[in-house]
């Protein structure tokens, strides 16, 4: 087969490639149009794949039910395959890419049979930026199709932008379930077993090899496989930062804006935090992204980042008018629902929407569900929406900025019942990027084979996201603040909403009263806020934090919120050199050295 869609003689011949290893019945361009969407959709609706919902109460929106073995990222299936095992790191599964691609080889073989092999050119952030990138995902699924439409910059104007010989990363997607002559997949998800799918990255090829499953990071190869595993190895490459961080402006009553980014492990409300809306009176929050921003110095020596997505993926269960009202707002037509339950006239419902279950529902595995007959969930825990971020109501103006808007402040935290206070800022930039490497959060189920109450490190927020050695990472954010000035580099906050009583009530009420925390770390990036130094860093004095109009915040309790637990964190320097110990000679200098410093002030 001959391919000549393109003045790209790279990709042509890629595609003609993949063709001829994978057999699709026919290959199809995607020019990202409205019309190709809705042709995608309906092909789904016709499949028994796709559910349309209330178009009154949710119109243009969809239903999608996964394999019950297809319903998240899987860590464990997931590879960095670079030639030598050291540059993958001891937070890395690593194969041999020699023998990898023999393996995936073997199951690309013919695993596009009786389907329509789709080519999506897809741009990660403004289509044109110098920030952004371009990717070329071929997938043999319509459901990658229309999630990658909302949540990159599909079409025809990227190749424009490739051009004949730009440069471009292949990722390569099947969900591994070729179909007989004649079949269809008549309402079932299509994916292959487990021990047959693959997430693979070659980092010193930039490319991305996934077989096997449909759903997520696992299929939507822009985001966590390119935004952030290949992407953090060409950013250390050049010189930039690919990060797991959401984005917002915020703005003071005087009309004074500030852009903060900030890196949270899963399940500690980072699309909450990136669509906050402040209770403090002539306070503003705006959303730039929720999940990943890439960062570069800009001519002034500010770094300046882009949200490279153009959608929000976002966990459905515990999504409310309470606690994310911008996100309700967003997902209320031309979304995709995964795994969600449906009430009786096509609505969505799921755990912690803030209201009822309104009567009999169909939970995410098709079945009949009804509230207290049974004790397993309607949704699945991991459910998600795909929407576009141009719904969201406080999206911010300059989201779509090629330039990307100038960073002052980069957050970090993690869910952490003791030991870590409301917030603390660090004395300077590598005192900063060790707050980052200490990041953890308190395991809550039985997962992971760790007993509830461990902290479970995730440094940068990047454990499953980092292309590389992570030694070799914090070394490159040591290296980062070496390119301009102190006083141009974001100052670093480390915040904790997530503290507890001794008898387990939470102290800070969290939401729209993060807020409180964040006009603290506004003040500190014009050298305001009132300030205190101690040994783990500077704290806000217990005045400083504004409490006015918040209930149930007491003296004491923000007392125990803004305390030096010594004796907790001399637990953490003990807990952190274990953590340190897994990188070996890798580990900067710069750090143990900060490690030491931080014993010593607390001695
Ligand atoms: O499935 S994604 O990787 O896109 C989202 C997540 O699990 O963090
Ligand atoms: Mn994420």
């Amino acid at each position: 087969m001959r391919i000549d869609r393109t003045k790209n003689k790279k990709l042509n011949h890629w595609v003609e490639e993949v063709a001829a290893m994978t057999v699709p019945d026919q290959i199809y361009w995607c020019d990202g149009s409205k019309d190709e969407y809705e042709r995608m959709i309906k092909l789904m609706v016709d499949d028994g794949l796709a559910i349309p919902l209330n178009s009154k109460k949710l119109p243009g929106s969809y239903l999608f039910r996964s394999d019950p073995s297809d319903v998240a990222r899987l860590e464990n299936r997931t590879y960095i395959a670079s030639r030598s095992k050291d540059d993958a790191g001891p937070t890395n599964n690593w194969i041999n890419p020699e023998e990898l691609k023999i393996i995936m080889k073997g199951l690309y073989k013919g695993c596009m049979k009786g389907r329509t092999m789709y080519v999506i050119p897809f741009s990660m952030g403004p289509i044109g930026s110098a920030i952004s990138k371009i990717g070329i995902e071929i997938t043999d699924s319509p459901y990658v199709v229309v999630n990658m439409h909302i949540m990159t910059r599909v079409g025809s104007k990227v190749l424009d932008v490739l051009g004949e010989d730009g440069e471009f990363v292949p990722c390569l997607h099947s969900v591994g379930k070729p179909l007989a002559p004649g079949k269809k997949d008549n309402g079932i998800w299509p994916c292959a077993p487990i021990e047959e799918k693959y997430i693979s990255h070659f980092p010193e090829e930039h490319a991305i090899w996934s077989y096997g499953s449909g759903y997520g990071g696992n299929a939507l190869l822009g985001k966590k496989c390119l935004a952030l595993r290949i992407a953090s190895v060409i950013a250390r490459e050049e010189g930039w930062l690919a990060e797991h961080m959401l984005i917002l402006g915020i703005t003071n009553p005087k009309g004074e804006k500030k852009y903060i980014a900030g890196a949270f492990p899963s399940a500690c409300g980072k699309t909450n935090l990136a669509m906050l809306v402040p209770t403090i009176p002539g306070w503003k929050v705006e959303c730039v992204g929720d999940d990943i921003a890439w960062m570069k110095f800009g001519k002034d020596g500010r770094l300046y980042a882009i949200n490279p997505e153009a959608g929000f993926f976002g966990v459905a269960p515990g999504t409310s008018l309470q606690s994310n009202p911008n996100a309700m707002k967003t997902i209320d037509r031309n979304t995709i629902y995964t795994n969600v339950a449906i009430t009786g006239d096509g609505d969505v419902w799921w755990e912690g929407i803030g209201y009822k279950a309104p009567g009999k529902l169909i939970d995410w595995t098709g079945k009949e569900w009804e509230e207290g007959k049974t004790d397993k969930p309607a949704a699945h825990a991991n459910a998600r929406f795909t929407a576009p971020a141009r719904q969201c109501p406080g999206i911010d103006p300059a989201w779509e900025d090629p330039s990307g808007v100038p960073i002052s402040a980069f957050l970090f935290g993690g869910r952490r019942p003791g030991t870590i206070p409301l917030v603390h800022q660090s004395f300077n930039w590598n005192h900063g990027v060790f707050l980052g490497s200490i990041v953890g959060s308190e395991v809550t189920a039985a997962a992971l084979d760790l007993a509830a109450g461990t902290v479970r490190r995730d440094p940068f927020a990047m454990l499953p996201f980092c292309g590389y050695h992570m030694g070799d990472y914090f070394k490159h954010w040591i290296e980062i603040g070496k390119k301009t000035s102190a006083d141009k580099l974001p100052k670093i906050f480390y915040v904790n909403w997530f503290r507890k009583t001794a008898d387990g009530k939470w102290l800070w009420p969290g939401y729209g009263e993060n807020s409180r925390v964040l006009k603290w770390v506004f003040e500190r990036c014009n050298n305001e806020g009132g300030v205190a130094e101690t040994p783990i860093g500077y704290m806000p004095t217990v005045e400083a934090v504004e409490r006015a109009g918040l209930s149930g915040v007491s003296d004491s309790d923000m007392k125990e919120l803004l305390a030096v637990d010594r004796e907790g964190w001399q637990k953490e320097i003990v807990l952190v050199k274990e953590h340190y110990a897994k990188f070996g000679s890798r580990l900067p200098r710069e750090l143990t050295d900060e490690l030491a410093a931080l014993e010593k002030r607390l001695a």
